[in-house]
């Protein structure tokens, strides 16, 4: 095992976003993972003719920057093209239960895997195996459950290419089911299922052109320095520009406060930073809906102001700023100070492109100051200033994370940043729009490509005519649902395309217990990780090149395409050599298993589309012709392809025909249960700055100034004092909700913290086990992994090693 072996160092980080701490921890990585060469790999990186980052799904700009990456784009390429490796002899080495004792770090900094396995029983030990042999098995398996082939999961991790994951979307249907998960079902599930309802397409409208025209950015629940820092230059220029930016975020996130861009040398040798928010305000875990009622309910009475004004004939502009003296506070006097020219709201937009808003508004005019100021923990007065602030600015873009999404109510906090939005036409506007921003490279893409377990969202005739096979056409499991399925004994097999389900997933200890009595567990991965330790009765570990690879089929070396979070499609070559000669791309195991678990079909030529990509890339556009146009021949366009969204063009695909106000069923983002008992914190999972999603790259969340250790509780000072611990001082969490499972985690160490009262934070994925399965967004299914009710207990555990 490897790993920092120092006891945690908990101090306040003093640096900006980016600036030397970037270039020293990129450094490190390099040196760990004795590539140091590396940089001159990652000059290619996300260049119009190079490779496609690993690591986020930002947008991937026509002119880049000279070095198109960012401190944790280097650590994810590094951590990819490592020189340690995974061989036979570590498997020889190590049982599955030895290996079951490794924190998630260990498993994956051993290295790369290298080739086949099979797991042994009578040894529990991983022992190589033939590829073809291991695909004959995983048919013969795969085939002895098609009586039902419900049985079956396909999950998808976000990072293959969109050549490989039409593959396994046609694999799964064909072998007859939907149960088509994928990391989007525990992320922007909330964002596909919002946005069409409101504005009728699943993915945001801005593109990069839009940040060189925007005033104004509402920034909510993302940490952009950690999870998508090459954003941060956008978010540079704007404010350059002059624009402003206003983060909504329980922390303050440095990346909400300071950037000093490493790639200047001017900013570098002069330690000039750049403020990047206006103004942070600092909402309750599960309190945005509330904190956005506040400001659309703020505009509404101004805009409700201007039309007194102009009925009490809006020359006289005085006595009315008298009269709202007393009561309303400032925001109305600006309202009705800018009443006697204008309406606040742009009520041509309304009527024109919207439906709803009527009842929107009364929804608005109703809402309670109090409950607004006591669910978001924000003050009136601050929420006004924002709503004048909104109403000054021309070009409006709103843009969210996961701080959104991984709610109960996440579903319907999307809805509300539109509805928000819609006030004043900022939505199919330049420099304007709705702005999700996607994790994983390409889990957009996935999804365009018919990853999804909804039949409706997938072109099943097309695919019927082209492939000639009956789709299946009832809905697939999500995550959620396919763990319930797993836990109930109806699931028996999962094959995974990338990615550490057990990890991800809520409710690990009950996801494991399932996932550990399955029949078969196939894994097609790059690095090891807990979701091939713990495994089925039957387990394959099938190592696949990872994308900054060279991949060489029949007809030469291939590309691959991905779609980015801003619905680009782009090109992607691999240009280093295979981590071993052993390993196959993932659409030459995509098709090996599919020839061996399916029956024969002349229609869907595997074996040609493993040979030349672009004849994959032909059945993609074929698929969807309107989405797809000349993919083949545009992918390595600067600035990639734009995909139409027809939102952007104020066309609405909704079945209003019209942009919808949808108005929230509930204030609070989470669940009534224990909400606001005394002792009950809201807890919220997020990153550190020295991981990518459960692969840790090692102990330093240097922005968060915790060093040496993950197992730590973000706490705020009052709320330690209140319930009589002290800062340091280890202890349990307990979920307090009740379904008959009782759900604890040890020995936390307390972190003093700026984050609101009544709130904590802890890491993804030490905390997980408290996030109950059931619960979930209640639209989209996207698992509450924010706002879980959670009480503190003086724990019994002591601190025998770090970590
Ligand atoms: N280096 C790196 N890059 C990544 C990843 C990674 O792990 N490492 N993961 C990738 C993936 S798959 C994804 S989905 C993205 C994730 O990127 P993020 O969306 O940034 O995800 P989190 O780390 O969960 O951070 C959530 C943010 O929301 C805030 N937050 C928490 N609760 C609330 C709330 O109730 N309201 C509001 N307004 N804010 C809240 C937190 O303080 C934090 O700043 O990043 C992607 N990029
Ligand atoms: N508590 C809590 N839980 C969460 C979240 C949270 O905020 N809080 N966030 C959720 C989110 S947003 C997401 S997206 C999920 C992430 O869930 P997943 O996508 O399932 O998990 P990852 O950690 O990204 O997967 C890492 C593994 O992917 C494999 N891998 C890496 N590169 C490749 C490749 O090129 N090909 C293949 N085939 N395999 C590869 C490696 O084996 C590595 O171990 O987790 C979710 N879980
Ligand atoms: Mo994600």
């Amino acid at each position: 095992m490897s790993g920092p072996r120092r006891f945690p160092r908990i101090a306040p980080y003093k640096g900006p976003a980016g600036g030397y701490g970037s270039l020293r921890s990129v450094a490190r990585i390099l040196a760990e993972e004795h590539v140091p060469d590396a940089i001159v790999t990652l000059a290619d990186q996300n260049k119009p003719d190079g490779y496609m980052c690993v690591s986020c799904a930002w947008g991937k700009p026509a002119e880049p920057q000279p070095f198109e990456y960012c401190e944790n784009g280097a650590k994810a390429t590094a951590w990819e093209i490592t020189r340690k490796r995974v061989d036979q002899k570590f498997f020889e080495t190590h049982t599955l239960a030895e290996l079951a004792g490794w924190r998630d770090h260990d498993l994956e900094v051993a290295g790369r895997l290298t080739m086949p396995m099979r797991w042994d029983s009578a040894t529990d030990k991983y022992r190589p195996v033939s590829w073809q042999q291991a695909f004959n098995e995983i048919g013969e398996e795969l085939r002895a459950l098609q009586d039902d082939p419900d049985q079956a999961i396909f999950y998808a991790s976000g990072r293959a290419s969109l050549e490989a994951s039409y593959m396994f979307q046609l694999l799964a249907r064909i072998y007859g089911t939907n149960n088509l998960p994928d990391s989007s079902n525990m992320c922007h599930e909330s964002t596909s299922v919002a946005l069409p309802e409101s504005i009728g397409v699943s993915v945001g409208t801005v593109t990069l052109q839009d940040f060189e025209s925007v005033d104004l950015m509402l920034y909510l629940g993302h940490n952009v320095a950690t999870n998508s820092p090459r954003m941060l230059h956008q978010f540079q220029d704007a404010k350059k520009r002059g624009a402003a930016i206003i983060s909504i975020n329980p922390l303050k996130e440095r990346g909400l406060q300071r950037f000093t861009n490493p790639q200047s040398p001017r900013e570098m040798l002069t330690f000039s930073e750049t403020q990047i928010s206006d103004k942070i305000l600092q909402v309750a875990v599960g309190g945005d809906i509330a904190a956005l009622t506040g400001i659309c309910k703020a505009l509404v009475s101004m805009d409700d102001a201007a039309v007194e004004a102009g009925a009490a004939g809006s020359t006289d502009r005085k006595a009315l700023l008298a009269q709202t003296d007393n009561d309303a506070g400032f925001a109305i006097k600006a309202a009705a100070a800018a009443a006697t020219s204008r309406r606040v709201l742009d009520h041509d937009f309304i009527a024109e492109h919207t439906h709803g808003f009527a009842e929107f508004a009364d929804y608005c005019r109703a809402a309670d100051w109090a409950e607004i100021a006591q669910v978001s923990q924000l003050g009136r007065a601050d929420l006004e200033a924002v709503a004048v602030q909104y109403a000054g600015a021309g070009k409006v873009m709103g843009i969210y994370g996961m701080g959104i999404t991984q709610h109960v109510a996440g579903t319907q906090t999307v809805q509300m940043l539109v509805n928000l939005l819609l006030l004043r036409g900022n939505i199919g506007k330049t420099g304007a729009g709705i702005c999700p921003v996607r994790g994983h490279s390409n889990v957009q893409g996935q999804r365009t490509v018919g990853i999804t377990e909804k039949p409706e969202l997938v072109p099943l005739d097309r695919l019927k005519e082209m492939y000639g096979f009956e789709p299946p056409c009832h809905e697939g499991y999500t995550t959620v649902t396919g763990c319930e399925a797993m836990i109930d004994g109806r699931v028996k097999a999962f094959v995974a395309l990338g990615g550490n389900f057990t990890r991800a997933a809520p409710d690990i200890p009950r996801v494991e217990a399932a996932w550990s009595k399955l029949r078969l567990t196939v894994a097609i991965a790059t690095k090891l990780n807990r979701s091939h330790i713990v495994h089925g009765e039957v387990a394959y570990l099938l190592p696949c090149l990872g994308r900054i690879e060279v991949d060489k089929q029949a007809s030469g070396p291939q590309a691959v395409s991905m779609e980015s979070s801003l619905a680009q499609f782009h090109g992607s070559k691999g240009r280093v050599a295979p981590a071993s000669p052993e390993l196959m791309s993932e659409p030459a195991i995509i098709a090996g298993i599919a020839l061996a678990a399916l029956p024969e079909n002349a229609k869907v030529p595997w074996t040609e589309w493993v040979g030349n990509y672009s004849t994959i890339r032909h059945a993609i556009e074929a698929t969807w012709p309107a989405t797809f146009h000349k993919l083949n021949e545009n992918m390595f366009h600067p600035g990639g392809i734009e995909r139409p969204v027809a939102a952007r063009e104020r066309k609405w695909n909704t079945r209003s025909g019209k942009a919808n106000f949808i108005v929230p069923t509930q204030m609070f983002g989470g669940t009534a249960e224990n909400y606001r008992k005394a002792g009950v914190l809201q807890l919220t999972t997020f990153r550190s700055n020295d991981q990518f999603n459960t692969s840790i790259y090692g102990y330093s969340d240097r922005f968060r100034g915790v060093t040496g250790t993950r197992m730590v509780v973000f706490m705020n000072a009052a709320d330690i004092a209140a319930q009589g611990f002290a800062a340091g001082e280890l202890v349990d969490l307990r979920t307090a909700m009740d379904d008959g499972h009782e759900r604890i985690v040890r020995g936390l160490q307390i972190v003093p913290y700026d984050i609101p009262r009544g709130c904590c934070g802890a890491y993804f994925p030490e905390a997980t086990p408290l996030v109950p399965l059931g619960h979930h967004d209640l639209h989209a299914h996207t698992p509450a992994y924010k706002a879980i009710p959670v009480e503190v207990l003086r724990s019994t555990t002591v601190r025998t090693r770090p970590e």
